[in-house]
């Protein structure tokens, strides 16, 4: 077992993990990293440094070797994590890094599938049924993830269509993407062509007009191409709150500076949805605020509202948010805990509850597609990696050769 370290698709570094098995093939993981974090996320890379992370793996690696310690069924993930915790015994990886953890466990992962002669996602699935996850895809956005003087202040409009083959889903959610910008370039009068870190169309236009424009491609589309599709955002909201309120920059064209207190807030994303027939939308509040999630929710019950930044893949904050009844949608992103265990944890309570899961990218991504295979053989009902660009793309294409297979 080897650790290297890598480039994300933001240029920043991070770790890869390359595992060999007995008839020396080798199985690599690079993490991805996110920039709109939320709070209660584990540590990306050790505290001492990415260098100590690197290390660490190639000193674990060695233990794991010399000891001869066999991994041959999911949960034997576990001897891993038991190492690691007993040196690490902080709840957010800081001495070791969540990624470096999460690196490790997906490769030890793709190892063992090989072992059986299978791929990640058979590996995993425990059913004969096979259903591979429906796409909400990024079309245009800003909040963290564009640097820009004028731009969304929530984070991601996405896209999300309803078909029985993911091959139907992605075209329409490129077919939205081309539409977005079309219509951006003869709407938004300051156009830069600017994209996002997850390759979305920045914008200056305001909010309201954003999300007008993304409901009329919505009935658009499904009028051209008879299909179902859906709108949604991530309002990523913990971003511009600032401990009292909800700073807008660009809220409406007449208004772009405006506060918003809890209750307002509340309001108006109440409005929102009912205005925009929206059907997802993932942190309309900051990353602390069950109860305002639990009054969204109760005058909404036809939409997803997703917890993001509020539950951070932990079990113990999604197991809260349950008993609030805060949310009817979680977003799984193992490298917020670095585990696949905790995750798939969390991901089974969420089953348990009703809680619809989606698994997502992060935006500071890599070329690796292991997220695809958790979708599919996790059995997981939405995945979100973006529309467009090479690092989402190597997961959309890769859950377009899985469903050809199936
Ligand atoms: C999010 C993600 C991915 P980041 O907020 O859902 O879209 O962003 O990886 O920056 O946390
Ligand atoms: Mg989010």
């Amino acid at each position: 077992m080897v650790a290297k370290r890598v480039m994300n698709s933001r240029k920043e570094e991070t770790i890869s993990v390359i595992v060999e098995t007995e008839d020396r093939k080798k199985f690599e993981t690079s993490a991805p990293s996110g920039k709109s974090k939320g709070k209660y996320e584990v540590n990306d890379f050790s505290n001492k440094g990415l260098t100590f992370s690197i290390d660490f793996v190639n000193v674990l690696g060695k233990k794991i070797a010399d000891e001869r310690i066999v991994f041959e069924t999911f949960d034997d993930l576990n001897k891993v994590e038991k190492i690691v915790r007993e040196y690490d015994k902080s709840s957010n990886l800081e001495l070791v890094g969540g990624n470096s953890l999460y690196a490790l466990e997906c490769s030890l992962l793709k190892a063992m599938a090989h072992s059986y002669e299978v791929e990640p996602w058979k590996f995993l699935l425990r059913t004969n049924k096979i259903n591979v996850p429906m796409p909400l895809g990024n079309a245009i956005g800003g909040g963290m993830h564009v640097k820009q003087d004028k731009k969304l202040d929530f984070q991601e409009m996405l896209f999300i269509p309803k078909t029985d083959k993911f091959f139907d889903a992605s075209f329409l959610n490129l077919q939205a993407y081309k539409e977005a910008k079309r219509l951006l370039k003869e709407k938004d009068k300051k156009w830069k062509s600017k994209i996002t870190d997850e390759n979305a169309l920045a914008t200056t236009l305001d909010n309201e007009s954003t999300l007008k424009l993304m409901a009329q491609i919505r009935d658009d589309l499904r009028d051209k191409f008879k299909m179902k599709l859906e709108i949604g955002m991530d309002a990523a909201c913990s971003g511009f709150w600032n401990r009292i309120k909800y700073t807008y920059l660009n809220f409406s064209k007449e208004q772009p500076v405006k506060n918003l207190g809890k209750a307002e807030q509340l309001e108006y994303l109440d409005k929102l949805i009912k205005e925009n027939k929206l059907f997802y939308v993932e942190d309309p509040f900051y990353g602390d605020d069950f109860e305002s999630f639990a009054k969204l929710l109760s005058k909404n019950k036809q939409t997803l509202i997703c917890g993001d930044d509020l539950i951070c893949t932990n079990p113990d904050r999604l197991f809260e948010a349950i008993q609030k009844k805060s949310i009817n949608s979680v977003i799984i992103k193992p490298n917020q805990v670095g585990s696949l265990l905790v995750a798939k944890e969390a991901l089974d309570m969420a089953r348990k509850y009703d809680i619809v899961p989606i698994i997502s990218h992060r935006s500071g991504e890599t070329n690796d597609n292991i997220i695809a295979h958790l979708a599919v053989g996790w059995n997981i009902p939405y995945i979100k990696t973006g529309i467009t660009g090479e690092e989402r793309l190597a997961k959309i294409n890769e859950l377009l050769r899985i469903e050809r297979y199936c």
